[in-house]
């Protein structure tokens, strides 16, 4: 017999995915925010949670709870929006799991199971944060982090982090090739198949790291070719964009969604980390790239596009926006799926128009006050003379 609460609680579930979420009050004329996350914990089917049986569960307990959803890849499909979520449960394990909504930007259900991910690596402990590519050869990719236990280090949270690689044509059934080899960075996170074929190649973007938290010599976001997709190898990587003292990216930084197509560039929309009294903040910046040599930056704004704002400031690892997925749908509308603090998923809307205008009319990083000041007082003039212009005509 199925125990009584499960109707309770089922009933809150479907209330909050039929929540519909208004576009929030917050204007910076980039993107908008809205008002509710798209995807939380309590997104997660309570089937995947509690067992029904009230004769096994008379307390109703969760057997398997779920701790967050967050970083998540995001693909339209004949018109439907998917994210491939995160799904971390209690045991801090985290699983991949497929959300589809109507409208992109609300009511994303989950599907009845999660995504059966081939096991071809005994040493894998965990996975997570999968980019979903859909390249110009077919398939969709999912380019995820493999992590497992660092054997040579008897530290025991020393882990080893690499790019896994999977394909499929419908989310459903999920095909694994080898982990992306890079033969001269001993570690990777944050890896992401660029959709079109450059000079005949699959091409990757890549993060260069010495260890798992570390980059070390990495020097920022890289980029190398690679000829068989089924057994990635990477050697060369080139660095894009770069990391610099005293910018957003000075701990460290990395690839986030599949970079969109504009009219002008490759829109790349990453995360920036810096070292604070408070911990590590992760902030999302936004680069252009060339659209025939998307390694070569063509547009670099200065300082953050997104950050953690009010709520969204708190969450297991406070202080962090990430993104590892956007949507660019073919009327212009771009949605920026970001997760806050490690914790919940939201989304931000802009266009390929708006981020454009913002790659190429935002002023470099001046890279010094005094020089960022100068920058800010040629703004002010312009808008003094404009605004003593209009008093005069009044
Ligand atoms: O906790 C913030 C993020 O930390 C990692 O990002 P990076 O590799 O740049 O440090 C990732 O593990 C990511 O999952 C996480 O959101």
């Amino acid at each position: 017999m199925i125990h009584s609460r499960y109707f309770e609680e089922l009933e809150k579930y479907e209330a909050l995915l039929h929540r519909e979420s208004k576009k929030s009050s917050f204007y910076n004329g980039i993107f908008e925010r809205f008002e509710y996350p798209v995807l939380t914990r309590e997104h997660i089917p309570p089937h995947w949670k509690y067992d029904l049986n009230e004769e096994d569960n008379p307390y109703f307990m969760e057997r398997l709870g779920v701790n967050a959803v967050m970083n998540s890849g995001a693909i339209e499909l004949d018109g439907k929006y998917y994210l491939v979520a995160r799904v971390e449960g209690n045991d801090r394990k985290s699983f991949f799991a497929v959300a589809e909504s109507e409208t992109g930007v609300s009511g994303f259900r989950f599907w009845d199971y999660p995504v059966i991910l081939p096991d071809t690596c005994p040493e894998e402990t965990n996975v997570y944060d999968m980019r979903l590519t859909k390249h110009e050869d077919g398939y969709i990719y999912g380019v995820f982090c493999s992590e497992s236990k660092d054997k040579n280090d008897a530290d025991l949270s020393a882990a080893v982090a690499e790019a896994g690689i999977v394909r499929t044509k419908d989310l459903k059934v999920w095909e694994r090739l080898d982990n992306l080899k890079t033969l001269r960075s001993p570690q990777q996170r944050n890896v992401v198949l660029h959709p079109e074929f450059v000079d005949g190649k699959y091409a990757f973007y890549t993060r260069p790291m010495d260890g798992f938290i570390d980059t070390g010599s990495g020097g920022g976001i890289g980029f190398g070719l690679c000829d068989d997709i089924e057994h990635a190898v990477v050697d060369e990587e080139v660095i894009t964009s770069r990391r610099v003292y005293h910018t957003l990216t000075e701990a460290k930084n990395g690839a986030g969604a599949v970079p969109v197509k504009g009219k002008k560039c490759w829109i790349h929309i990453a995360h920036g980390v810096r070292n604070t009294a408070a911990g590590l903040r992760y902030v999302l910046y936004v680069f252009g790239t060339d659209l025939k040599d998307p390694s070569k930056v063509i547009a670099e704004p200065s300082g953050v596009f997104l950050t953690p704002l009010g709520k969204e400031r708190v969450g297991d690892v406070s202080n962090v926006v990430f993104t590892n997925g956007a949507i660019a749908r073919e009327d212009g509308v771009v949605y920026i799926y970001y997760a806050s603090c490690d914790t919940r998923m939201h989304v931000a809307e802009t266009t390929v128009a708006k981020l454009e205008d913002y790659l190429f009319h935002t002023p470099k990083d001046a890279l010094r006050s005094s020089d960022c000041v100068k920058q800010r007082c040629e703004l002010i003039d312009k808008n003094m003379k404009l605004l003593a212009d209009f008093a005069k005509v009044k």
